[in-house]
């Protein structure tokens, strides 16, 4: 199976290439297509992990259908079978890794909770001992629990890239008090049945972000959700708090790049096949302990 690196669905109208992800109009509906690419230290590698698209499809797939009943979602179908017409000559290309949804008004914030202390969480708290204006107690080491789940919500930069955390007053500014209330409140009940969910089945759910847009029949939650890329997902088993943990998915990844030294300035090299085929299996092991079930490609 080779690693679909770019869709190029030439009928069809692009609406936004994201880092490993790509978005097509179609009709009044998206066609949200999850690729093979793979991102570390900011860049997009030269190499794919073949089926990782397919995986983190299935993966939110399983998360919408567990949290139906606390939101509503933008999933119109998965299944190519029921994709319109126009998307016919592309099905074998886009079977498992792509949703057809509903177009919402997307509120213009990422909905992060975090329930450890990690990334850009650990270096506010760090500094001011306050992570996105919630200050909490003295004395946290990196990766410690944190008393309770907190809402630190954050927004993309003008490049579009790199996010940044702003405070809740910020949010309220930017999309209203009552939609605040209102996306904080379901992002941490949706953090909570996860994570609580993720961590019996071994894996702690460090923190994650969501998206959620406005449609005709309210907030739904958009995007892709609870993947090993919009999340931090650490093996409970080897969760030990004091310093950074590795990452269940990438941790290979990283320590290759580490080890040829790359400098994290374009171009991003290739990755060896080993490293590619043990990648590709942290993917896999993910989407088992979580769902129960093995992905046949
Ligand atoms: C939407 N993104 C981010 C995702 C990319 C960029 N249901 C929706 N309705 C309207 N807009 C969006 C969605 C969703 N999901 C999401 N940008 C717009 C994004 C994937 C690939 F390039």
């Amino acid at each position: 199976m080779p690693a679909l690196i770019e869709t190029e669905l030439s009928s069809l109208t692009l609406y936004a290439r994201g880092k490993v992800r790509d978005l097509y109009s179609v009709g009044e509906a998206l066609l949200f297509v999850a690729t093979d690419r793979i991102s570390a230290f900011d860049h997009v590698l030269a190499t794919g992990i073949p089926g990782k698209g397919k995986v983190l499809t299935q993966l939110s797939l399983f998360w919408f259908n567990f949290l139906k009943d606390v939101v509503p979602n933008h999933l119109i179908t998965a299944n190519v079978n029921q994709f319109p017409k126009e998307l016919a000559p592309y099905r074998d290309e886009l079977e498992g890794r792509s949703m057809l949804v509903k177009r919402a008004q997307m509120f213009p914030v990422e909905c992060v909770v975090r329930g450890y202390l990690s990334g850009s969480g650990w270096k506010d708290y760090k500094a001011t001992g306050a992570v996105c204006g919630i200050k909490l107690p003295a004395g946290l080491r990196e990766s410690d629990r944190l008393p309770e789940p907190i809402f630190t919500p954050a927004s993309k930069s003008l490049d579009g890239e790199h996010d940044i955390n702003i405070s809740f007053d910020d949010m309220v500014t930017r999309v209203g008090a009552h939609s605040a209330e209102r996306l904080r409140d379901l992002t941490l009940e949706i953090y909570s049945k996860a994570s609580e969910y993720a961590e019996r089945r071994g894996v702690i759910l460090a923190d994650t972000k969501f998206e959620f847009g406005a449609a005709a029949e309210g907030i739904i939650l958009a995007d892709e959700v609870l993947t090993p890329d919009s999340s931090r997902f650490w093996p409970r088993d080897q969760y030990k708090p004091g310093g950074p943990q590795p990452s269940f998915d990438k941790q290979f990844v990283r320590d290759y790049l580490e080890s040829i030294r790359w400098n994290k300035q374009a171009p991003a090299p290739a990755l060896p096949p080993d490293v590619v085929a043990r990648t590709q299996e942290k993917y896999f092991a993910a989407f088992r302990l979580l769902t129960g079930a093995s992905l046949s490609l």
